[in-house]
């Protein structure tokens, strides 16, 4: 079996302070926070931006600030910016990120709830994410939160509309009003996706662990963060995205799978040194 990747979430676009007063929003907490995570064995950011006052933006020049903070910091780590962004953005504002070239960034793989929200992913939106992830060489990190968000990039991969194999999932379980963290949903997921594919799973909320353990038997990787988990354990508020990953670390240590660092993550990934 592979090496098991860790993605630290670290920010998101709808976790705040007043939930977790350790969710980052300025320039330097979200870099304190990245180390924190690769310190403790993630070799993937996944970034979102806040303005100071923790308002979420897509804005180009705000990612491009974060990430160089980032790189400054700990350059090793893939980052990985979301080209979702917050319910209600256009999809104009959600691309920006990508006239960065970054190696990888998401992409989502069709419309679902979010919560009380809708989050909205037309196929046109969608051709457009795919075009511009093919013309500036981004490999995507494919986001599922439905069981038919897998079957449609599939079918869009076939016609070639998004970047093909080796395709790289990311099974999202547990949003309220998607797909539900269950054992019996990733190993459905998983098993559906073409041979040499990649899958990281992310369970939201308190399905964080239940789901981050039966991914590392099965041969996934896992994605841990404020984005989606703000405690350690019942009751237990994280005091960084770092102590996430170190539970993620410590899962795999007992499950006896070793983990890997960014540059292993890279070639896990096919990504192509830039
Ligand atoms: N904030 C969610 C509505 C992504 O990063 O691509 C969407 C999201 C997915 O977080
Ligand atoms: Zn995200």
């Amino acid at each position: 079996m592979e090496k098991l990747i860790i993605t630290a979430a670290i920010c998101g676009a709808e976790v705040t302070k007043k939930q977790n007063p350790n969710v980052p929003y300025t320039v330097g907490e979200m870099v304190r926070e990245a180390k924190s995570a690769y310190d403790a064995g993630a070799s993937i950011i996944h970034v979102h931006v806040r303005w100071d006052d923790g308002t979420p933006t897509q804005d180009r020049e705000r990612f491009r600030e974060v990430m160089d903070a980032i790189k400054a910091e700990v350059p090793a780590p893939i980052l990985i910016p979301s080209t979702g962004g917050a319910t209600g953005m256009t999809p104009e504002e959600r691309l920006q990120p990508t006239e960065l070239y970054p190696e990888m960034a998401t992409l989502d793989c069709g419309t679902c709830n979010f919560g009380d929200e809708v989050f909205e992913n037309t196929m046109p939106t969608m051709r457009a994410f795919g075009r511009r992830m093919i013309e500036n060489g981004i490999k995507p990190e494919y986001e599922c939160f439905e069981m038919g968000h897998l079957d449609t990039i599939l079918t869009m991969a076939k016609k070639s509309e998004v970047p093909g194999a080796p395709m790289h999932f990311n099974f999202v379980l547990g949003v309220p009003g998607c797909t539900p963290a269950t054992v019996a949903n990733l190993v459905w997921l998983s098993s559906a996706i073409p041979a040499g594919s990649t899958w990281t799973a992310t369970g939201v909320g308190r399905s964080a662990f239940t789901l981050a353990a039966p991914a590392i038997v099965m041969g996934g990787n896992v994605r841990v963060g404020f984005e989606d988990n703000l405690y350690l354990s019942r009751g237990v508020l994280a005091g960084s995205n770092g102590e996430l990953v170190e539970k993620v670390v410590r899962l795999a240590r007992e499950l006896g799978r070793e983990v890997a660092g960014p540059d292993e993550a890279r070639a896990i990934l096919s990504i192509r040194p830039r």
